[in-house]
């Protein structure tokens, strides 16, 4: 059977798919070990060390597996409703942005395994790598620029032929979360180019750590949203056509995406209330911002409930949760998401307890954040991209997914959604109990506050192997992916439930949005940064403790 979706568009969206899975088993690897490590069970051979590990972990999970797995999931989608190809000028530059990253990653991982580069994910100052490794990101960073310019020229040609009409969900949805990333990365860019990599150079001998942090968290909050987004894409445009449904309300899936491109930046200071050198009144300002980025995703649960009962209704159940039963829970392709709406649940509820500020000075910097990221970005994103690889891979390669994949995905999906459901409710019972995050294992000389930890860590250890294991089944998979049968798999896009007409076309008013989104920022941004820089403290001189 001739292959349906564009065998080029194909290619560009399963290299980055498969670089993307690779560094997911790195990471993986990385995870399980540290968390053999913490739970006291190993010990690390050869000089490799735990906070090495850490790094590794951190930025191949967090930072490479999602950026790369969304930047291919994106150029599919658009592929699929803008047309069924990608342009020349989409295409190319989709190609030099992955190879940029590709770069990127590589010379950021050799780093890190050199022991050059062991600070983290969040390569907080004063800690000090290589600059190779700044370099690094600057290269991760600049080639998503070049595949965010791809994606938006594939979606303007689209407006450009279709005058008049309203775009495809899926590419409104791909262009705003590229859109947030643009405004997200700045932060990170300023930083990286004008404080670490003179200072790590030695051209400057100072670091002003205030203000790169701040510039941190004004990249590392929408960041998290940036992973986020394209998960709602699969919730809001996948999903429903899994289960034999229709988009809830178009309109209500753009407001959702709009308020997240506009109330996701400025509120990064809710990873630094228990810091000094920011006004109250500043952090106060950013946690009110904060509880309206929520806003989006009370909106996003509010319509996912709506599709699942239209659904069930049409399909003739009845009763006030018959729509429960009509949902296919022996699919991959919907359980996977499921699982992440689930988890998302506390994991939101985390969020909310970590903004509040008060409640802040309790967990802030206790394994209690570690519990709510590994619900948040390990789960609700994570285990949502695991059931996309599961038809993605077969839909864009021209084969055709079988039952046993299913079953494989179901094994895979439930081991994980296990896994996190002992190793984060590990870390969130022994964050309240006061355990420290980044950190090793250690008795604290034997300190019975910190003997309390002990079969918490140990439960974390054990919910890490769970994890692994999972991710054996995944690498199983995906070799059988890659060897299945000619024939096609649906790449499953919905209809809206509502006429794409009565979708409002301000919604789509990007310049009114993003001069909104910059409006924001300034209003919480402007002065505390100008004050970090006319009344600098002293400044760093940089420390390599490793
Ligand atoms: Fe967070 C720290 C606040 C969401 C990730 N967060 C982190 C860190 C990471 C992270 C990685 O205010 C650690 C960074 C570090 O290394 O230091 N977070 C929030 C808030 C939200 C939130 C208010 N976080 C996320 C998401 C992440 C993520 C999403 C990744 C993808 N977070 C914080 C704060 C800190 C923090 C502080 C700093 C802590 C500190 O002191 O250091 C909100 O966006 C959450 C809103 C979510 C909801 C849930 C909606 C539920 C839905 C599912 C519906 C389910 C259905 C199915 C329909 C309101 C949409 C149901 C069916 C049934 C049958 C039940």
């Amino acid at each position: 059977m001739a292959q349906t979706f564009d065998r080029a568009d194909g290619k560009l969206a399963l290299t980055h798919i498969l670089f993307a899975l690779a560094a997911l088993m790195i990471g993986g690897i990385a995870g399980m070990l540290q968390g053999m490590v913490r739970g006291g069970v190993i010990e690390l051979p050869g000089g490799i060390g735990y906070y090495q590990l850490l790094t590794a972990h951190g930025v191949l999970m967090a930072l490479v597996f999602t950026t790369f797995f969304i930047i291919g999931f994106m150029f599919s989608g658009l592929s699929k409703v803008t047309g069924g190809r990608l342009t020349g000028t989409a295409r190319g530059l989709g190609w030099a942005g992955f190879w940029l990253m590709a770069v990127g990653t590589v010379l950021g991982t050799v780093m890190i395994l050199a022991n050059k580069a062991t600070v983290l994910y969040t390569f907080y100052a004063p800690l000090k790598a290589s600059p190779w490794f700044y370099i690094a990101l600057a290269l991760v960073v600049v080639g998503s620029w070049l595949s965010g310019a791809g994606m938006i020229a594939q979606y303007v040609s689209w407006r450009k032929n279709n005058k008049g009409k309203i775009s495809p969900l899926f590419a409104f949805m791909a262009v705003a979360t590229m859109g947030l990333w643009y405004i997200a990365t700045l932060g990170v860019a300023i930083t990286v180019l004008f404080q670490f990599i003179p200072w790590s150079f030695g051209w400057v001998e100072k670091i002003n750590v205030m203000l790169s942090r701040t510039l941190f968290w004004y990249f590392g909050h929408p960041l998290v949203y940036f992973w986020l987004m394209p998960v709602y894409i699969c919730w809001y445009v996948i999903v429903p056509k899994v289960i034999g449904g229709k988009i809830f309300s178009d309109a209500l899936a753009r407001l959702a995406f709009v308020l997240l491109l506009l109330f996701s930046t400025p509120v990064g200071f809710h990873h630094q209330l228990m810091e000094p050198g920011i006004t109250p009144f500043w952090k106060f300002l950013q946690v009110i911002l904060t509880f309206m980025v929520v806003v989006p995703s009370l909106i996003t649960a509010f319509a996912l409930f709506a599709t699942f009962e239209t659904t069930g209704r049409a399909k003739g159940y009845k009763g006030l949760f018959g729509w429960f039963r009509a949902l296919p829970w022996k699919d991959v392709r919907f359980l996977a998401p499921f699982m992440g709406m689930v988890a998302f649940i506390p994991g939101g509820i985390g969020g909310i307890i970590n903004a509040s500020h008060q409640m802040n000075a309790l967990v802030h910097n206790t394994i209690w954040v570690t519990g709510h990221f590994h619900l948040t970005v390990a789960t609700a994103v994570a285990i949502t991209f695991f059931g996309i690889a599961y038809w993605l891979i077969p839909a864009i390669t021209g084969r055709r997914m079988t039952a046993s994949i299913n079953r494989l995905g179901i094994i895979q999906v439930s081991l994980w959604a296990l896994g996190i459901l002992v190793m984060s409710g590990a870390m969130h019972i022994s964050g309240l109990l006061g355990a420290p995050r980044r950190t090793s294992d250690t008795t604290y000389n034997g300190n019975e506050i910190a003997a309390q930890w002990d079969p918490y860590n140990l439960l974390m250890a054990i919910g890490g192997a769970i994890l692994f294991l999972s991710l054996i089944v995944m690498a199983v998979a995906l070799i059988k992916m890659i060897r299945l049968a000619k024939g096609e798999t649906e790449y499953p896009v919905a209809e809206s439930l509502t006429p794409a007409e009565a979708t409002p076309r301000w919604l789509e008013r990007w310049g009114v949005w993003v001069g909104l989104a910059a409006v924001l920022i300034v209003v919480a941004y402007a002065i505390p940064i100008a004050d970090m820089i006319a009344n600098p403290a002293p400044g760093a001189k940089g420390y390599v403790l490793w």
